[in-house]
């Protein structure tokens, strides 16, 4: 039934996202230090391209969201090979938000500056943090977790906070909290795909067929059996169509004529994804 895989190019710049660029920018010599977030399940896709340009060289922590729904050997393997230019912090922001690294690494980066301020007959000051990542990474979460109280506005959907906000998180630290960004044509669509299917791009503007069909396929080559544990699904046709009886039957998605439902199983395969349903995942892999 699906002979759109691909067929669809993905790309999400509202007008919100440039204009955060822009205002990145602007303040970015205000800023001593970044927080890129990027989530655990996606740690290719979700990693803004063209973040060297945007944040120049300021110091910067690598915050890897998500951890607790990721499957751990496969993100970490991804992981490895970033040790090498960040300090990492992996970390589930959910049950286990063990903030006090964050903090502790922020006020040693910042150490130097405030020396050199003081020196100069200076006050010292908190360090001005930007935090930065694409939609829906848990960045507003994290801040909540560090700030200790809800500060910043969070929701399981990309394009949660809409303009930048400065948020202060104690007497050492002061955070800027901005609006997930993507860039304006996302030339891998594998990535595309992989960030949708992850709920980091707006659904109304996503083809849910092309979406769910991505989903299946990456579930059926990386998870098999997670695959068949939800769906009792154990192969996969060139065009879906078996899947999509199987699941249209178990579910009971049918139209009124007592057809397949393809629209309204392409939604429920989506949001069993959004919803957990298939724990441990991690649709990145390094090219082989
Ligand atoms: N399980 C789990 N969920 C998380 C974690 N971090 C964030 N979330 C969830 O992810 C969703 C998005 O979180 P937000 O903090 O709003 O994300 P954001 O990056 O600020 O999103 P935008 O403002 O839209 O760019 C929320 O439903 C959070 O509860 C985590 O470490 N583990
Ligand atoms: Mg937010």
């Amino acid at each position: 039934m699906d002979n759109r895989q691909n067929s669809t190019n993905i790309n999400w710049y509202p007008g919100h996202m440039a204009k955060t660029k822009r205002e990145i920018a602007e303040k970015i010599n205000l800023i001593d230090i970044v927080y890129e977030v990027i989530d655990a399940r996606m740690p290719i896709s979700s990693k803004i391209v063209d973040i060297d340009n945007l944040i120049k060289n300021k110091p910067r922590l690598l915050i890897v969201t998500k951890y607790d729904l990721c499957d751990k050997e496969a993100t970490d393997k991804i992981l490895k090979i970033y040790e090498k230019s960040y300090r990492i912090i992996k970390i589930d922001l959910i049950k286990n938000a063990n903030t006090k690294e964050i903090i502790n690494i922020t006020k040693k980066l910042m150490q130097p500056l405030n020396e050199k301020r003081k020196s100069q007959g200076m006050k010292e000051r908190p360090a001005r943090v930007l935090i930065i990542g694409v939609p829906n990474v848990g960045k507003s979460t994290l801040i909540n977790r560090l700030v200790g109280k809800k500060s910043a506005t969070v929701g399981n959907r990309p394009g949660v906070t809409k303009s930048l906000n400065w948020i202060r998180i104690n007497k050492d630290v002061e955070l800027l909290d901005t609006p997930g960004i993507l860039w304006p044509k996302i030339e891998n669509q594998e990535n595309a795909h992989v960030l949708a299917s992850l709920s980091s791009i707006k659904e109304e503007i996503l083809n849910i067929n092309d979406i769910a069909a991505f989903i299946l396929r990456k579930l059926f080559s990386l998870y098999p059996e997670k695959l068949k544990a939800r769906y009792q699904i154990e192969t996969l046709t060139a065009d879906l169509s078996e899947a999509y009886n199987k699941i249209a039957q178990k579910r009971k998605v049918f139209t009124k004529g007592g057809l397949v439902d393809y629209d309204k199983v392409s939604a429920l395969i989506i949001k069993d994804l959004k919803d957990g349903y298939f724990p441990n995942i991690t649709f990145d892999r390094l090219e082989k």
